[in-house]
């Protein structure tokens, strides 16, 4: 997707990760939070035509290129935009609950086992102070690495390939767990898509 962006359809019921994520949380994320991203990426970008051809991908790998007056908008509400645009697709109900093998296996030869690599991930969003979010990536060696990022700045800045985010704002967990970020992260694990994810692994690893 180019200019101007459009929030994508969510694909699937508000209700359709309940009990893990509420129909009410999901209705709000993205009918209004992700819809805000999109607008804003979308004003930011209005008046700068040579940027319009570009993906939302495109503009957060050369972030570097974008012009210093809309630097931090593109970063703030593109890193939003596509941030959740994988998001909405990583906990899409009804794909695989384990990883396949492929995937399985990496995440073994990087992590130690399936079970570290939940709590490397769970910790980093746990402990990411404030806004901001966790990520299984591929990066720039063409292997995983658990990270987090503040705000909604994007692992594609740095080089790296998100295949699976989790979004810590309040305003992702706030309406059902409050202040139980853990308990939001627990639920979390059950809504993964794991076909989602190893795609999404499969084209990062051919680059
Ligand atoms: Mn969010």
């Amino acid at each position: 997707m180019a200019y101007p962006f459009e929030l994508p359809k969510l694909g699937y019921d508000f209700a359709a990760l309940e009990p893990h994520i509420d129909a009410k949380t999901m209705e709000i994320h993205h009918g209004k939070h992700h819809q805000t991203y999109t607008d804003k990426l979308n004003a930011a970008l209005e008046k700068h035509q040579a940027l319009h051809g570009k993906t939302d991908e495109q503009l957060l790998r050369g972030i570097n290129e974008v012009p210093e007056e809309i630097r931090g908008a593109v970063r703030n509400h593109g890193g939003g935009y596509h941030n959740h645009n994988l998001f909405w697709r990583v906990i899409a109900p009804g794909g695989a609950k384990a990883p396949s093998k492929d995937l399985a296996a990496a995440i073994g030869s990087a992590f130690g086992s399936f079970d570290d690599f939940k709590t490397k991930l769970t910790d980093a969003a746990a402990n990411r102070f404030g806004s901001g979010w966790g990520w299984l990536v591929v990066n720039g060696a063409g292997q995983l690495a658990v990270t987090s990022s503040a705000n909604q700045d994007s692992p594609l800045m740095d080089g790296q390939t998100p295949i699976l985010g989790v979004d810590v704002w309040e305003h992702a967990y706030y309406l059902k767990y409050q202040n139980r970020r853990p308990d939001y992260l627990k639920a979390f694990w059950e809504v993964v898509n794991w076909d989602e994810v190893g795609q999404r692994y499969g084209a990062a690893k051919q680059g």
